[in-house]
């Protein structure tokens, strides 16, 4: 029986996938859904269930500077290539977020791991599982932090510039939990060290459910510009202050809400995504003109130069607003990520790999940033996304099929062993 015959029968089963996740699911804050911030005591605790699980599989472990868990799985065979294989995703959550986005990418890798150890099939270089740490933009509004700070895209100054809403450092945050961001330089990894990655995750639309296809191969991975924006108008009592006599820092950030709904819908912006998904009102009393506004706003793009440009047109609105208004506006970029094209060649073993599990599949761009966009920046990357049931995410109800899960770990163990068999 060929190796690849073997392969084929070694399948992931459905039934493990799903008790991982709900150990991971467990792993949160009370409330609705999952609450695991980055850099918090509960992602600590869910690396912490990952690298038991993977020293258990005979992999070797061991948490970086920036937070991210690493367990190698050795070769089987002596005199391979040194040059590794990995994939992975990410072990944090938003607040009140679904159960799959990210964990379902690293518990798939974990089944992967668990398969190729239980196989006879040959493994000529050590293969690379990673959880990474920090990489939603939830708390401290940049995403990708753990996969960032391995490509050298956030460095130590940036954690002591990243604040959460309590004002809370990147730095601090790290150190609290017993990182080290002074370290961090020194845990970037090396290209040469590395032949290839895969990141399996959930969908996140309703793409692949809507086709009814239960493998999607990314061929595109949206970039996003993130902005904090604080309009200073004039508090004063909402009886006694005329309509013409305002400055009311409201009425500018609700004009800045719009303008960037219509430019989104523009057809020059058809690909083109701007939200504004957390405003604060100060004062914020029935009987005060607001005084102050402060709001995140998140601009996505699969084209670059249009991901710039909108950002340019939303802050000529804005300015426009606040001069109709009276009001003043600061508007800083905290985060900005390119989007990114993923490599056929790596994208081809995953085809192949679909094909030889029978499965079907498309090709699709990604809306959502991955740890991917930035892996690509060291190694060729390419990603895996399974269905998401209603193409629901960031919400408690997200929802992925466990078999449409174990679908997905077929397809990757395979592609790992193609990736591996690469001269
Ligand atoms: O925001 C995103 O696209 C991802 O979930 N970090
Ligand atoms: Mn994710
Ligand atoms: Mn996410």
């Amino acid at each position: 029986m060929t190796s690849v015959d073997l392969e084929s029968r070694i399948a992931a089963n459905a039934a493990r996938l799903s008790a991982d996740l709900e150990a991971f699911a467990a792993i949160s804050e009370p409330g609705d859904g999952v609450t695991r911030l980055a850099y918090t005591a509960l992602e600590r605790r869910a690396h912490d269930v990952f690298a038991e699980r993977m020293r258990t599989l005979g992999c070797v472990v061991h948490t970086d500077a920036a937070g991210n868990t690493i367990a190698d799985l050795p070769a089987t065979e002596d005199n391979g290539p040194q040059s590794v294989v990995g994939t992975g995703s990410h072990l944090d959550s938003v607040a009140q977020g679904g159960r799959f986005d990210g964990i379902a990418g690293v518990v798939a890798g974990m089944e992967a791991a668990y398969l190729a150890a239980l196989s006879p099939v040959p493994r000529r270089r050590r293969w690379r599982f990673v959880a990474f740490a920090a990489e939603e933009g939830a708390r401290f509004g940049q995403a990708c932090n753990g996969s960032r700070m391995v490509a050298g895209l956030t460095t130590l100054p940036d954690t002591r510039r990243l604040r959460d809403t309590e004002g809370v450092s990147m730095y601090d945050a790290m150190s609290e939990v017993g990182l080290r961001p002074d370290d961090l330089a020194a845990d970037e990894w090396d290209a040469a060290q590395w032949h290839a990655f895969v990141e399996l995750h959930v969908e996140q639309g309703a793409v692949l459910e809507d086709a009814g296809v239960p493998i999607g191969i990314v061929d595109s991975i949206s970039g996003s510009t993130r902005l904090h924006v604080a309009v200073n108008g004039t508090a004063s009592h909402t009886g006694a202050t005329p309509m013409h006599k305002r400055r009311d820092a409201l009425v500018t950030a609700a004009s800045c809400v719009l303008a960037g709904d219509r430019i989104a819908k523009d057809s020059a912006h058809h690909g083109t995504r701007v939200t504004v998904g957390r405003l604060e009102v100060s004062p914020g009393a029935m009987t005060t003109i607001p005084g102050r506004v402060e709001f995140v706003v998140d601009v996505r793009d699969i084209d670059s130069d249009r991901q710039r440009t909108t950002v340019e047109q939303l802050a000529a609105a804005y300015r426009d607003a606040a001069d109709a208004d009276g009001t003043a506006i600061i508007v800083d970029v905290i985060a900005d990520t390119s989007p990114v094209v993923l490599p056929a060649v790596v994208k081809d073993h995953l085809a192949a790999a679909a094909e030889q599990h029978g499965l079907g599949y498309r090709l699709l761009s990604s809306g959502a940033s991955h740890d991917a966009q930035q892996v690509n920046k060291i190694t060729p990357t390419g990603m895996i996304f399974v269905p998401s049931a209603g193409g629901l995410s960031h919400v408690p109800n997200e929802h992925t099929d466990a078999d449409d899960l174990a679908c997905g770990v077929d397809v990757l163990l395979a592609a790992l062993y193609r990736l591996d068999a690469d001269e």
